[in-house]
Protein backbone atom coordinates (compact mmCIF):
# COMPACT_ATOMS: atom_id res chain seq x y z
CA UNK A 1 0.00 0.00 0.00
CA UNK A 2 2.84 2.32 1.35
CA UNK A 3 4.33 1.33 -2.11
CA UNK A 4 1.06 2.06 -3.96
CA UNK A 5 1.75 5.73 -3.11
CA UNK A 6 4.59 6.35 -4.59
CA UNK A 7 5.80 6.86 -8.27
CA UNK A 8 6.37 3.99 -10.86
CA UNK A 9 8.38 4.59 -12.86
CA UNK A 10 9.89 2.79 -16.20
CA UNK A 11 13.56 2.50 -17.39
CA UNK A 12 15.29 0.85 -20.22
CA UNK A 13 18.10 -1.85 -19.54
CA UNK A 14 20.34 -2.67 -22.40
CA UNK A 15 22.55 -5.84 -21.95
CA UNK A 16 25.47 -4.18 -24.58
CA UNK A 17 27.08 -6.81 -27.20
CA UNK A 18 30.03 -7.30 -25.15
CA UNK A 19 27.88 -8.13 -22.22
CA UNK A 20 25.85 -10.95 -24.61
CA UNK A 21 29.57 -12.21 -25.64
CA UNK A 22 30.98 -12.94 -22.76
CA UNK A 23 27.78 -15.06 -20.83
CA UNK A 24 26.63 -12.31 -18.69
CA UNK A 25 22.88 -12.19 -19.61
CA UNK A 26 21.37 -14.24 -17.08
CA UNK A 27 23.56 -12.68 -14.23
CA UNK A 28 22.22 -9.14 -15.17
CA UNK A 29 19.24 -9.77 -15.61
CA UNK A 30 18.99 -11.56 -12.15
CA UNK A 31 20.48 -8.66 -10.67
CA UNK A 32 17.12 -6.78 -11.45
CA UNK A 33 14.79 -9.95 -10.86
CA UNK A 34 16.48 -10.15 -6.97
CA UNK A 35 16.10 -6.72 -6.59
CA UNK A 36 12.46 -6.67 -7.06
CA UNK A 37 11.73 -4.94 -9.80
CA UNK A 38 9.15 -6.07 -12.36
CA UNK A 39 10.31 -7.55 -15.89
CA UNK A 40 7.63 -5.80 -18.90
CA UNK A 41 9.60 -6.19 -22.07
CA UNK A 42 12.33 -8.44 -22.83
CA UNK A 43 13.98 -9.28 -26.51
CA UNK A 44 17.68 -10.14 -28.16
CA UNK A 45 18.14 -8.07 -30.92
CA UNK A 46 20.62 -6.75 -33.62
CA UNK A 47 19.92 -3.06 -33.81
CA UNK A 48 20.71 -0.57 -36.55
CA UNK A 49 23.00 2.08 -36.73
CA UNK A 50 19.99 4.52 -37.19
CA UNK A 51 18.42 3.05 -34.04
CA UNK A 52 22.08 3.37 -31.37
CA UNK A 53 22.13 6.97 -32.75
CA UNK A 54 19.00 8.36 -32.09
CA UNK A 55 19.11 6.59 -28.53
CA UNK A 56 22.61 8.16 -28.03
CA UNK A 57 21.62 11.26 -29.54
CA UNK A 58 22.51 13.37 -26.36
CA UNK A 59 26.05 11.97 -27.06
CA UNK A 60 26.38 12.93 -30.88
CA UNK A 61 28.86 15.90 -30.73
CA UNK A 62 31.33 13.51 -28.23
CA UNK A 63 34.51 12.37 -29.51
CA UNK A 64 33.88 8.86 -28.73
CA UNK A 65 30.43 8.68 -30.47
CA UNK A 66 31.52 6.75 -33.21
CA UNK A 67 33.30 4.19 -31.59
CA UNK A 68 30.52 3.56 -29.22
CA UNK A 69 27.97 3.34 -32.49
CA UNK A 70 30.14 0.84 -33.69
CA UNK A 71 30.33 -0.89 -30.30
CA UNK A 72 26.64 -0.86 -29.92
CA UNK A 73 25.79 -2.31 -33.43
CA UNK A 74 28.60 -4.87 -33.06
CA UNK A 75 26.32 -7.79 -31.91
CA UNK A 76 22.84 -8.46 -30.32
CA UNK A 77 21.71 -6.69 -27.34
CA UNK A 78 19.38 -8.22 -25.02
CA UNK A 79 16.88 -5.03 -24.34
CA UNK A 80 14.76 -5.05 -21.41
CA UNK A 81 11.69 -2.69 -19.40
CA UNK A 82 11.78 -3.04 -16.42
CA UNK A 83 8.78 -1.27 -13.93
CA UNK A 84 8.80 -0.10 -10.35
CA UNK A 85 9.00 2.43 -7.35
CA UNK A 86 12.04 4.18 -8.03
CA UNK A 87 13.41 2.01 -10.52
CA UNK A 88 15.47 4.50 -12.99
CA UNK A 89 17.59 5.40 -9.69
CA UNK A 90 18.05 2.04 -7.96
CA UNK A 91 18.95 0.74 -11.61
CA UNK A 92 21.51 2.96 -11.88
CA UNK A 93 23.12 2.73 -8.48
CA UNK A 94 22.67 -1.19 -9.46
CA UNK A 95 24.72 -0.73 -12.92
CA UNK A 96 27.72 1.47 -11.02
CA UNK A 97 29.77 4.25 -12.65
CA UNK A 98 30.04 4.47 -16.33
CA UNK A 99 33.82 3.85 -16.03
CA UNK A 100 33.95 -0.01 -14.29
CA UNK A 101 37.10 1.11 -12.72
CA UNK A 102 35.58 3.67 -10.60
CA UNK A 103 32.11 1.38 -10.20
CA UNK A 104 32.01 0.13 -6.97
CA UNK A 105 32.12 -3.71 -6.16
CA UNK A 106 29.00 -5.04 -5.79
CA UNK A 107 27.19 -3.24 -8.74
CA UNK A 108 27.02 -4.71 -12.14
CA UNK A 109 29.84 -2.90 -13.56
CA UNK A 110 32.16 -2.96 -10.34
CA UNK A 111 31.88 -6.87 -10.83
CA UNK A 112 31.84 -7.99 -14.32
CA UNK A 113 33.48 -4.65 -16.78
CA UNK A 114 37.23 -2.90 -16.93
CA UNK A 115 36.72 -0.67 -20.12
CA UNK A 116 34.22 2.48 -20.15
CA UNK A 117 34.06 1.44 -23.64
CA UNK A 118 33.10 -2.24 -22.82
CA UNK A 119 30.81 -1.73 -19.96
CA UNK A 120 28.19 -4.43 -20.46
CA UNK A 121 25.33 -2.77 -19.92
CA UNK A 122 22.88 0.74 -20.22
CA UNK A 123 20.34 2.38 -17.61
CA UNK A 124 18.56 5.57 -18.85
CA UNK A 125 19.27 8.28 -16.79
CA UNK A 126 15.65 9.93 -15.87
CA UNK A 127 12.00 8.66 -15.77
CA UNK A 128 11.38 10.75 -19.03
CA UNK A 129 14.40 9.22 -21.02
CA UNK A 130 13.22 5.69 -19.77
CA UNK A 131 9.86 6.38 -21.61
CA UNK A 132 11.51 7.32 -24.96
CA UNK A 133 14.38 4.70 -24.98
CA UNK A 134 11.16 2.19 -24.44
CA UNK A 135 9.31 3.50 -26.63
CA UNK A 136 12.71 3.43 -28.88
CA UNK A 137 13.16 -0.06 -28.85
CA UNK A 138 10.51 -1.90 -28.30
CA UNK A 139 6.37 -2.29 -30.05
CA UNK A 140 3.93 -1.48 -27.88
CA UNK A 141 2.77 -5.34 -28.70
CA UNK A 142 6.24 -6.34 -26.72
CA UNK A 143 5.50 -4.68 -23.59
CA UNK A 144 3.40 -6.88 -20.81
CA UNK A 145 1.77 -5.02 -18.20
CA UNK A 146 1.18 -8.12 -15.42
CA UNK A 147 0.55 -8.18 -11.65
CA UNK A 148 2.71 -10.16 -9.85
CA UNK A 149 0.95 -10.48 -6.99
CA UNK A 150 -2.07 -12.13 -8.75
CA UNK A 151 0.54 -15.11 -9.94
CA UNK A 152 -1.01 -17.40 -6.79
CA UNK A 153 2.03 -19.82 -6.61
CA UNK A 154 3.84 -16.64 -4.77
CA UNK A 155 1.33 -16.55 -1.95
P1 LIG B 1 25.99 5.87 -18.72
O1 LIG B 1 24.74 6.64 -18.50
O2 LIG B 1 26.68 5.41 -17.46
O3 LIG B 1 25.84 4.73 -19.71
O4 LIG B 1 27.04 6.90 -19.37
P2 LIG B 1 26.90 7.98 -20.56
O5 LIG B 1 25.47 8.15 -20.97
O6 LIG B 1 27.66 9.19 -20.14
O7 LIG B 1 27.69 7.28 -21.74
C1 LIG B 1 27.09 6.36 -22.58
C2 LIG B 1 28.10 5.43 -23.11
O8 LIG B 1 29.10 6.13 -23.84
C3 LIG B 1 28.86 4.67 -22.04
F1 LIG B 1 28.20 3.61 -21.58
C4 LIG B 1 30.15 4.33 -22.74
C5 LIG B 1 30.35 5.48 -23.71
N1 LIG B 1 31.36 6.45 -23.23
C6 LIG B 1 32.62 6.36 -23.75
O9 LIG B 1 32.92 5.48 -24.56
N2 LIG B 1 33.57 7.27 -23.32
C7 LIG B 1 33.28 8.24 -22.42
O10 LIG B 1 34.18 9.03 -22.06
C8 LIG B 1 31.97 8.31 -21.89
C9 LIG B 1 31.04 7.41 -22.32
Amino acid sequence: LIASLEQVDQTYIMVKPDGVQRGLVGEIISRFEKKGFKLTGLKLFQCSKELAEEHYKDLKGKSFFPKLIDYITSGPVVCMAWEGVGVVASARKLIGATDPLQAEPGTIRGDLAVQTGRNIVHGSDSPENGKREIGLWFNEAELCQWNPAQAPWLR
